[in-house]
């Protein structure tokens, strides 16, 4: 819940990456809780709410989880553009998603806002036998391009929330005081979102 006095970041949070390096799971990991096995493919893009509350800020984000399929490639621009915060997600058992992980995050620096968090997830650490993109190779890139970098499990939750929270540590540092108590007190809208609390 917010503190009294404590300031709110809306931000808009934009999902990049190949079709099934597990966007949808990861935040449905951190929305809901849930994890699917057979997760359907995401058709366009799936919008998605969550709030985080830290000491320093209440974070509430507003996500957009894009399809990853090249044929939806130049819808791409309509979901991060006005983002605060990206998260390039590649499989760690897929060379090639690494890859691809790459070119978003070019595409992303040419797009020019210097203001946007950008994080790259390793996600499926839970496949480490089938691994073919090492720890070090994608913490190299990321500290090249100052973005975050974790390895996360949608499957398992290893580091989900962690993601999230390291994100929203980076707005509130990044973010000055916005007003706006009252977007907490507005029942209808906070209905259907679950309020995450935590003491970092
Ligand atoms: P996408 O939204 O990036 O396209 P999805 O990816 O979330 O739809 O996930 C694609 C597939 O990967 C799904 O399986 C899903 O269950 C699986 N998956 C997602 N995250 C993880 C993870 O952390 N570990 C493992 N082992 N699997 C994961 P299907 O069978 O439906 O293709
Ligand atoms: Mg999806």
């Amino acid at each position: 819940m917010a503190k009294p006095g404590n300031k709110i970041i809306q931000a808009k949070l934009v999902l990049l990456g190949d079709m099934g390096t597990g966007k949808t799971s990861l935040v449905l990991r951190f929305v809901k809780g849930q994890f699917f096995d057979n997760q359907e493919p995401t058709i366009g893009a799936a919008f998605f709410t969550q709030i985080l509350s830290l000491a320093e800020a209440t974070v509430k984000f507003d996500i957009w989880d894009t399809a990853g399929q090249e044929r939806y490639h130049s819808l791409a621009p309509m979901y991060y553009r006005g983002a605060a915060a990206a998260v390039v997600v590649y499989d760690i058992s897929s060379m090639d998603t690494f890859t691809r992980a790459k070119k978003w995050v070019q595409e992303l620096q040419r797009q020019g806002n210097q203001n946007l968090v950008m994080a790259l997830v390793g996600n499926k650490s839970d496949l480490e036998a089938k691994r073919e993109v090492e720890t070090e190779e994608g913490d190299q890139f990321a500290q090249e391009n100052g973005m975050l970098f974790i390895e996360t499990s949608a499957k398992t939750s290893q580091n989900i929330n962690d993601l999230f929270y390291e994100i929203a540590k980076r707005l509130a540092k990044a973010n000055p005081a916005k007003s706006s108590a009252m977007h907490l007190n507005n029942e209808t809208q906070d209905k259907r979102r679950k309020i995450l609390c935590c003491s970092v």
